[in-house]
């Protein structure tokens, strides 16, 4: 009796090591082509409150570590109707246009800030309104790194300073 149970034991042992084995495999092997690829990070991300039906946009800071230049191509949003990349530019008589861009370069070594009055993903006609505190899914695609998906929180910095700048 004590001999098959000392088997048995034997034998789950020796399964869960080899259980382990594959384990170890199957996490080793996605980091192995991390590393060798990219470190494109998204940081300082942030969407302006807005209501439903209206447009708002995405800010955040690409910052590329790597070696290999990039170049973010689009986004994409279930929160809008249409999402596009916009530059902020000088337009006639003193006035801030806006007009979509196809194609950021974010070179290497290198962060671009997507920032009020600058660089930003324009979300256009949000399909409900969207408030401070709550958190939305963003996707930006970029021609090496691929697809990052971010979840952006809800923050209402503009808002605050412009309603600071009115008081003053
Ligand atoms: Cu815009």
């Amino acid at each position: 009796m004590k001999k098959l149970l000392l088997t048995l034991l034997a034998v789950i042992v020796i399964t869960a090591c080899s259980t382990e084995k594959k384990e170890e495999i199957k996490t080793e092997a996605p980091a192995a082509v991390e590393q060798t690829s990219t470190n494109l990070e998204i940081t300082n991300s942030w969407i302006r409150p807005s209501a439903k039906g209206t447009n708002t946009a995405f800010f955040f800071d690409a910052v590329n570590g790597t070696d290999i230049d990039d170049t973010l191509l689009s986004a994409k949003s279930d929160i809008a109707e249409v999402v596009q990349v916009h530059e902020t530019y000088q337009a006639d008589k003193g006035m801030m246009g806006m007009r979509e861009v196809k194609g950021v370069p974010v070179a290497k070594n290198s962060t671009v800030n997507f920032k009020p009055r600058s660089l930003h993903v324009m979300l256009i006609k949000l399909k409900h309104d969207v408030k401070t505190g709550e958190e939305y899914k963003i996707e930006l695609n970029f021609a090496k790194k691929g697809t990052i998906e971010i979840t952006a929180p809800v923050k209402d910095m503009l808002m605050k300073q412009t309603m600071g700048e009115q008081k003053h």
